[in-house]
C-alpha cells in the first residue's frame, strides 16, 4: 500500500454503521492524515471516540468536502442523494452505504472479494451493496466460478441492527417489557419484533416483493456481472441484534459435491467454513457478531435436482454488511491508485 495519507470524511458518523466505520478505520490502521465525523445538525458538537481521543461531530453541509480525499457515507438514501454528488464535485471519492446509487449505471457496486476490477471505471461515487447481498455474493462467487450458478433461492433471517440504533433499542425494550408482563409498543417496526419474525423488510413493491428482496435480486446480478443468474428472495426480520443469517439454495450448470463446495469455500477470501454437523458446528449469529468473515456451513447436496446445493451463511451485517466492506473498498481504491475523481 502506498505511503500517501488521505483526509477522510465519515458522513452519518453517529449512526450504528458510522460508529463502526470509525472503529474499523482505527483497527485497520487506515492511512488517514485526518478523519472528520459528520452528521446532521442534531448531533453536531457531540463527540465520538477515536484512537484513544475524541472527535467532534460536524454538521454536514454543502461546502463540507473541500480538501477531503475520501467521503464514506452511511446517512440514509436522501442524504446521499443530496451530498454524494457535491462531494464528488469537490474532488472527493465517495463510498456510499445507502441504496441511493447502487443501481446507477455510472456507479460501480463493489464487494472487494468479488468484483474489485469494477472500481477501475468509477466516476467519483462507488456504492456499497445491501448487507444481505454482500454476504451472499461472498459465498456464491467461488461456487459460480467453479460451476456456474443458474438460480439462487434465498431466505434471510436479518438482525435489527440493520435498521439502526433505534431498532436495537426497540428489541431491547420490547423484550424487557414482555418479560415483565407489560405490553410491547411497536414504533420502528410495523409489528412487535420481540419473540416474533416479520416477513417484511423495507417497503412492499407492486410485485408484492419487498424492496429488500428485490435489492438481493438486482444487486447480485450487477456485482457478479452475470445477467443469467436468477435470484428469488424472502427477507425476514428476526429478534437478533447483530448478524444476518441466510438459507441459500443454488442450482449450478456443473455438478458440485458438498465436499467440492467445502474445499472451494475454505480457499475463498473472506470466508470461514464452519461445517461439522456431528460436532454441532455450524455458523451462528452470536458467534459471527464482531467478526470480519462470512461464515458458511450446513453445506449439503439438494437431493431434488441434479446439480444443487444448500448452505447456511452468516455474517455481521454492520461489519462485512456495511462498515468493513466500505473501508475495504477504500483500501482497494488506494491499492489501485484510484483515489481521485476522473
Ligand atoms: O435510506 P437507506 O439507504 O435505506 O438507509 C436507511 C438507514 O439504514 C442505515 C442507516 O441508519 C440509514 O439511516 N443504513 C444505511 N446503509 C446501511 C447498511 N449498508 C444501513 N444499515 C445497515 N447496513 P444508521 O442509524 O446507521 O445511520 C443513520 C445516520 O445518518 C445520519 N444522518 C441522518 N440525516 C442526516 C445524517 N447525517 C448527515 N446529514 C443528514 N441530513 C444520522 O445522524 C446517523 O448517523 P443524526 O445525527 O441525524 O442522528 C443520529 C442520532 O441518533 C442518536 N443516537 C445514536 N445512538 C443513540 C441515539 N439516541 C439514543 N440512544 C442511542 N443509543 C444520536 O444522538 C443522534 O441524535
Ligand atoms: O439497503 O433495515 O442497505 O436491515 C440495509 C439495512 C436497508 C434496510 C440497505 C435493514 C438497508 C436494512
Amino acid at each position: 500500500m502506498s505511503k500517501k495519507l488521505f483526509k477522510v470524511a465519515v458522513c452519518g458518523a453517529t449512526g450504528a454503521v458510522g460508529r463502526e466505520m470509525l472503529k474499523t478505520l482505527e483497527a485497520r490502521d487506515f492511512p488517514a492524515s485526518e478523519v472528520v465525523p459528520f452528521a446532521s445538525s442534531r448531533s453536531a458538537g457531540s463527540t465520538l471516540p477515536f484512537k484513544g481521543g475524541e472527535l467532534t461531530v460536524q454538521e454536514l453541509k454543502e461546502d463540507s468536502f473541500a480538501g477531503f480525499d475520501l467521503a464514506l457515507f452511511s446517512a440514509g438514501g436522501s442524504t446521499s442523494t443530496k451530498f454524494a454528488p457535491l462531494a464528488a464535485k469537490a474532488g472527493c471519492v465517495v463510498v456510499d452505504n445507502s441504496s441511493a446509487w447502487r443501481m446507477d449505471d455510472n456507479c460501480p457496486l463493489v464487494v472487494p472479494e468479488v468484483n474489485p476490477h469494477d472500481l477501475d471505471w468509477h466516476k467519483g461515487i462507488i456504492a456499497n451493496p445491501n448487507c444481505s447481498t454482500i454476504q451472499m455474493v461472498v459465498a456464491l462467487k467461488p461456487l459460480h466460478d467453479a460451476a456456474g450458478i443458474k438460480r439462487v433461492v434465498v431466505s434471510t433471517y436479518q438482525a435489527v441492527s440493520g435498521t439502526g440504533q433505534k431498532a436495537i433499542e426497540e428489541l431491547e425494550n420490547q423484550t424487557r417489557r414482555l418479560m415483565s408482563g407489560m405490553e410491547a409498543n411497536a414504533e420502528v417496526y410495523p409489528h412487535q419484533i420481540a419473540f416474533n419474525c416479520l416477513p417484511h423488510i423495507d417497503v412492499f413493491l407492486e410485485n408484492d416483493y419487498t424492496r429488500e428482496e428485490m435489492k438481493m435480486v438486482h444487486e447480485t446480478v450487477k456485482i457478479m456481472g452475470d445477467k443469467s443468474i436468477k435470484v428469488t428472495a424472502t427477507t425476514v426480520r428476526v429478534p437478533v441484534f447483530y448478524s444476518h443469517s441466510e438459507s441459500i439454495n443454488i442450482e449450478t450448470e456443473k455438478k458440485l459435491t458438498a465436499k467440492d463446495a467445502r474445499v472451494l469455500l475454505a480457499q475463498a477470501p473472506g470466508v470461514t467454513v464452519l461445517d461439522n454437523p456431528s460436532e454441532k458446528i455450524y455458523p451462528m449469529a452470536v458467534d459471527a457478531a464482531g467478526e470480519d468473515d462470512t461464515f458458511v456451513g450446513r453445506i449439503r447436496e439438494d437431493e431434488t435436482i441434479d446439480n444443487g446445493l444448500n448452505m447456511w451463511v452468516v455474517s455481521d451485517n454492520i461489519r462485512k454488511g456495511a462498515a468493513l466492506n466500505t473501508i475495504q473498498i477504500a483500501e482497494e481504491l488506494i491499492k489501485r491508485d484510484l483515489v481521485r475523481v476522473p
